[in-house]
């Protein structure tokens, strides 16, 4: 079926979330829906903001622009706009723009029949910028704990945060989100080489199938997880690396106030290393 014939299949009204028929229809290509009206509204809104707050700046240089958050006296307050309540309001923006658009996949994920997991996943990185702009500043008592959004800005930030545990590579939840990051990556490798060796053979032979697939991994490693397995294990090791990544800047502060290396000391202290002394 060419990809015309099928969008006009399977482009049905219903399955949203809100609001009825209003805004149930398509603009070219896109889906629009009460959500996508939404994402549009959060995502000019805040880019404006950004623009402006650039405009009061010091610089245009796209490097050196920066919005920061409210100094950290301001605490959970609201702060004037030029210092730090842009950077609020343009916050508000992201996860208003970000949920709204969870929400869009979630009303096509409807009108297709099929599950929820893209808006999950979304979701998932959702709560990862979340954990950085709400729940760290609120766990600890101010605004002025998240990141700045600009693109110099924020690689000092995460770098002063880093050092400010010492050497953060020794956070454990770190160590198990870049763990997930890394196997992602070998997964994905894997898979993907796996399917282009199946459908690409040499001229004249056929495409290869499943059953090519799974033998090679049986050949070489004893063992294939499966053509539906594989996605699952994917998905699994993409969502886990956002969440650990998460965990690993939450504990930073709100449950952890030392540097990262002194952690381990409760492997220095089992008492089976006692002298008895
Ligand atoms: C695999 O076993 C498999 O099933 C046939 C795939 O599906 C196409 C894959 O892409 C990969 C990479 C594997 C190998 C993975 C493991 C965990 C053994």
């Amino acid at each position: 079926m060419a990809m015309l014939d099928f969008e006009k299949k399977y482009r049905v009204r219903g399955g949203t979330l809100i609001g009825g028929d209003l805004f149930d229809f398509w603009i070219g290509p896109f889906y629009v829906g009460f959500f996508g009206v939404l994402t549009a509204f959060f995502s000019i809104l805040g880019t404006v903001l950004i623009l402006y707050g650039a405009a009061i700046g010091p610089t245009w240089n796209v490097w050196r622009i920066n919005i920061a958050p409210p100094d950290l006296s301001y605490g959970l307050a609201l702060a004037p706009l030029a210092e730090g309540g842009l950077w609020q309001v343009i916050t508000v923006c992201a996860l208003g723009a970000f949920g709204s658009w969870a929400l869009r996949e979630v009303e096509i994920a409807r009108k297709l029949g099929i599950g929820y997991h893209v808006p999950f996943a979304f979701g998932v990185a959702i709560f990862a910028y979340f954990s950085l702009v709400v729940i760290r500043p609120v766990l600890l008592g101010a605004w002025g704990h998240g990141f700045p959004y600009g693109i110099l800005s924020h690689l000092d930030w995460v770098s002063n945060v880093g050092y400010q545990y010492l050497h953060f590579h020794y956070n454990p939840a770190h160590m198990i989100a870049v763990t997930f990051f890394f196997t992602t990556c070998l997964a994905l490798a894997l898979h993907g080489g796996l399917i282009l060796s199946a459908t690409n053979p040499e001229k004249g032979e056929p495409v290869k199938t499943a059953e090519h697939e799974n033998t090679f991994f049986r050949d070489s490693i004893g063992y294939s997880i499966g053509t539906l397995g594989i996605h699952r294990l994917g998905l699994f090791l993409a969502l886990s690396a956002g969440f650990w990544s998460a965990v690993c800047i939450i504990i930073s502060g709100p449950f952890w106030v030392a540097g990262w290396p002194s952690w381990w000391n409760w492997w220095l202290d089992l008492p089976i290393w006692s002298t008895g002394g």
